[in-house]
């Protein structure tokens, strides 16, 4: 009878122990591939017309699109980097970005955010559990400016706010490829960081050209791309870093993060343009580095909480 009883027990508790493990994620759950990359406000398919700068993107545009901030004493949250959404809880963006604030306590990310002052309804603001910064990024070169951002909070997809799309490898683009970046940085390199998300389309310049003599001369490594105007003016400036370039595939009719904004010379000047890392390049390090931090959160503190009321009183007839 006792021995009946207590090997109950302990199935019990092996039962709450088994549940309380969570499950290994697949690769398939961390990044989506089929939830991504799409703009439910805005018309799919950009129209063709070339914009010369930037101009206030339309509200829904680019719904990845988040503003990494930090807190300051006296003077509250401030806009520091961009950042794309690539799950519902992974910010990616540039390393650079991290600085002084190696702690996640100075960080929130804003995400659904068009006016940089003027929250609405749809927009989410979550703390940052942590920061994994690309090991290998080198502060000279810029090389392997990656990172990424897990938040405190699991973010609901809706009209505003989406994931954009990964490339699994180099996607072919051609001169035909619509391709944009976002963000509130300045409109020129000496003004003001802008209120309302600015959007340009920008060409991809070939490695060849960027690194030639009269241009970067070598600057950009293998893991860099160059995208803007061939003639300056179009282009990413202090405060877009961290930020999305993406393209549009009408095959696939999704956005995909071709590149984050990492530097250049100056903004906008002819034969400098900007200078974004590679996503391609990275993404076995993005997938590998995804799924960090994400078995602590949901799980394990109601798995605590049923253990310290079932299991923890069943533990003397197990004993
Ligand atoms: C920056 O300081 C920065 N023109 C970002 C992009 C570019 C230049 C500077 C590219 O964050």
């Amino acid at each position: 009878m006792r021995q009946s009883c207590c090997h109950d027990a302990a199935s019990f508790v092996v039962l709450i122990l088994l549940f309380c493990e969570a499950p290994p994620k697949g690769l398939s759950d961390v990044i989506p591939k089929d939830e991504c990359g799409t703009r439910p406000l805005v018309d799919e398919i950009p129209s063709g017309t070339r914009i010369v700068g930037g101009h206030d993107a339309p509200v829904g545009a680019w719904p990845w699109q988040v503003s990494l901030q930090v807190y300051r004493f006296g003077l509250g949250y401030s806009h520091v980097c961009g950042g794309s959404l690539i799950n519902h809880n992974t910010v990616l963006t540039a390393a650079h970005c991290i600085r002084k604030w190696v702690d996640p306590e100075f960080w929130r990310a804003v995400i659904g955010m068009h006016h940089i002052f003027k929250h609405q309804s749809y927009t989410i603001k979550s703390r940052v559990r942590a920061i994994i910064l690309h090991a290998g990024f080198n502060q000279m070169t810029f090389q392997k400016d990656i990172a990424l951002f897990k938040l405190v909070s699991s973010i609901t997809f809706n009209a505003f706010i989406q994931p954009i799309c990964l490339p699994d490898g180099p996607l072919h683009l051609n001169a035909e490829t619509p391709c944009y970046i976002s963000g509130w940085g300045n409109t020129n390199e000496k003004g003001n960081p802008r209120v309302v998300l600015q959007e340009a389309q920008i060409n991809i310049i070939s490695q060849e050209k960027c690194n030639s003599h009269e241009w970067y001369g070598g600057a950009v490594y293998e893991d860099m791309l160059c995208a803007g105007s061939e003639g300056g003016g179009v282009d990413s400036c202090q405060g877009d870093s961290g930020g999305p370039l993406v393209c549009y595939l009408p095959n696939d009719t999704k956005y995909y993060l071709i590149g984050i904004t990492s530097f250049g010379l100056g903004c906008g000047k002819p034969k400098f343009p900007g200078i974004y890392i590679r996503t391609a390049t990275y993404r076995s390090w993005i997938n590998s580095q995804a799924i960090l931090y994400d078995q602590t959160t949901t799980v394990r503190i109601p798995c605590i909480l049923i253990f310290l009321s079932v299991g923890w009183p069943t533990l003397p007839l197990v004993l």
